[in-house]
């Protein structure tokens, strides 16, 4: 690093004497070390010498993270490699994104709102009044910048590996939206085998500009493999790098080497109340949420009314679940040690995330998909429980599992309960305040902003990228990261969202929630359709809903929502696939606990 032999030259000039080396040699000598000095403390991004000091940035998502999996925030199933960053850092427990993967990893490409940004609604559920309108497009659009443009333009090297699902038009791919090396999955996702089957016929790979084959190696493998060939081409550069690695892991279908599956064979035998039940504990003796209640699980059997064959296939469906985790950390330690080679660790952030809560849905009985999904799949997978798993396999965790992940949360993916949008959420850095837990609001949006402030660059990315596009919206966490503030936004300013029709928004101690009517797809007694509110500083599992008892706080946020909506120029859907409902197909017929609404 520049700065260190900087610091050298100078330490050995001060140790010089005047005698030996000449009275106005030495001189000249400290006064253009201090003259550099200042030069490196008022020109952050501009002077030559400040230049090497400025760190590398490597983003971390994953796809489809329970918010409670990490062992730093509660999960049993041993990620080591993440809780030593996790804990070498900041961990954020109150960090809002999108209830699915392209709106939120638009939101945290460019720091605006997927409705700005032409991700209003995913591009595989574009409905017809949809179509056509500003910040539908379906892709990343031209109003907005990407970090990777804006990184770029102030002297970073910037890299991607992993799944864009930004657009698959040539002007949408990473090579053409600010990124120097790419080796991408153009779409939502893939068998994490590479395997071509019925359901993922079209995934399209991309070096740069260049198609290539399907991997032939477990996905998160493949992702970091290729990373760390782009780390090292980077670490010959004279410039700081920008990383972003996107994994398709843990989303569905459930896959993971054998090797990896058998760790945790008859790890779950307790079922998914007992999981939910002991990460809600292991949280509270972590400290990272007080002695508040939790919410029923929705939409699933009670485990013990499960058959104890229905238990066997329950039971392997997590064990390949955390073992898509545990491979995740596996290959986050090679990127660490490759960092640590290559002499790059000590001055690398690392922010990691995931792009929604965790997969609650039984796919095949919600209305995402046609209604021939479920026979596609009994027609051309081998579910057997031993094949569970395997390329050949495609299965899906569920509302019991998922539930268990979003403890002590209400709801999962694809819906606006906090367990759909509440991400597990880590900023390392050798500068930053260790084992810190933040509770603050924090947003999606927040980490270009961030980013770009560490940069030393304007966190609402004024001047670089292209010109022309919307600034930044989210906020720099810089000062909460180095422990100089508690948060980075007043009990005023609120932060709210929709997909699919489902929408939220936050103010101070206060949330309201309205669940799109997929959810009585999943349990009928899911209040669906309206708004309901929920103090969520001390009720955080959104187990009481207050829109009765107070009707003044929630028209207050509801005309907050109204604000955003046609600031962010929403389009609600009408009709289509998300908007459509077949309450005969697919309800529980078990007895669930009684809702606390
Ligand atoms: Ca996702």
């Amino acid at each position: 690093m520049q700065l260190g032999s900087t610091r050298l030259d100078c330490n050995s000039a001060s140790r010089q004497t005047p005698l030996t080396s000449g009275f106005w040699k030495w001189t000249r000598r400290v006064l253009s070390c201090v003259l550099a000095a200042r030069a490196i403390v008022a020109s952050p991004a501009g002077a030559e010498e400040s230049k090497p000091a400025r760190p590398n940035l490597l983003i971390i998502v994953t796809d489809d993270l329970a918010y409670s999996d990490l062992g730093a925030f509660g999960g049993e199933i041993g990620t080591p490699n993440l809780d030593a960053l996790a804990l070498s850092g900041v961990r954020f427990t109150n960090f809002e994104v999108s209830p699915t993967c392209s709106p939120t990893r638009v939101m945290l490409m460019t720091g605006n709102d997927n409705h700005e940004a032409g991700l209003g609604n995913m591009a595989e559920l574009l409905t017809a009044n949809q179509r056509g309108k500003r910040g539908y497009e379906g892709q990343v659009n031209e109003r907005v910048a990407t970090l990777a443009e804006r990184l770029r333009a102030v002297g970073y090297h910037t890299l991607l590996s992993g799944k864009w699902h930004l657009g698959t038009d040539r002007s949408a791919w990473p090579v053409n939206r600010g990124f120097d090396r790419s080796f991408v999955l153009l779409q939502g996702g893939d068998n994490h085998f590479g395997l071509k089957t019925v359901w993922h016929r079209g995934a399209n790979y991309m070096e740069d500009d260049r198609p290539i084959p399907s991997p032939t190696t477990y996905s998160t493998d493949y992702f970091t493999a290729n990373f760390i060939t782009l780390l090292n081409e980077s670490k010959t550069k004279n410039q700081p790098f920008f990383g972003y690695l996107a994994y398709t892991a843990p989303h569905w279908p459930l896959q993971a080497p054998d090797a990896l599956i058998q760790q945790f064979k008859g790890k779950y035998d307790a079922g998914y109340e007992a999981l939910r039940k002991s990460r809600f504990e292991r949280q509270k003796a972590l400290g990272l949420i007080g002695d508040v209640q939790m919410g029923p699980i929705y939409g699933a059997k009670a485990w013990s009314e499960l058959t104890d064959e229905e238990k066997k296939v329950e039971s392997k469906k997590m064990e390949v679940y955390a073992a898509m985790i545990k491979g995740i950390d596996n290959n986050v330690g090679r990127i660490v040690q490759t960092l640590k080679a290559n002499g790059q660790f000590e001055n690398t952030v690392i922010v990691f995330l995931s792009d929604n809560g965790a997969a609650g849905s039984a796919y095949d009985r919600v209305g995402t998909f046609d209604d021939g999904f479920g026979a596609m799949v009994r027609n051309n997978f081998d579910n057997s429980v031993d094949n569970i798993g395997r390329a050949n396999s495609l299965t899906w965790y569920g509302p019991g599992w998922g539930q268990a992940g979003t403890a002590p949360m209400f709801t999962f993916k694809i819906f606006t309960g906090h367990g759909g949008i509440r991400s597990p959420l880590f900023v390392s850095g050798a500068h930053f305040s260790r084992g810190l837990v933040n509770g603050s609001l924090a947003h999606v949006t927040d980490v270009a902003a961030t980013l770009l402030d560490l940069a030393g660059a304007p966190a609402d990315g004024h001047g670089l990228g292209p010109a022309g596009r919307l600034p930044v919206e989210g906020k720099s966490w810089k000062s909460v990261l180095e422990g100089r503030s508690q948060s980075i936004r007043t009990a005023d300013e609120p932060v709210a969202g929709e997909l699919f029709g489902g929408r939220h928004i936050t103010k101070g101690d206060y949330r309201a929630v309205w669940l799109t009517d997929m959810a009585k797809n999943i349990d009928a007694r899911l209040p669906t359709g309206r708004w309901m509110l929920f103090h969520i500083k001390s009720d955080p599992g959104e187990t009481t809903d207050l829109a009765q008892r107070e009707p003044a706080k929630l028209q207050e946020l509801v005309e907050l929502w109204n604000v955003y909506a046609r600031r962010n120029g929403v389009v609600l859907a009408e009709g289509g696939p998300v908007g459509r409902i077949d309450s005969s197909r697919g309800q529980s017929k078990a007895p669930a606990p009684a809702p606390a609404h």
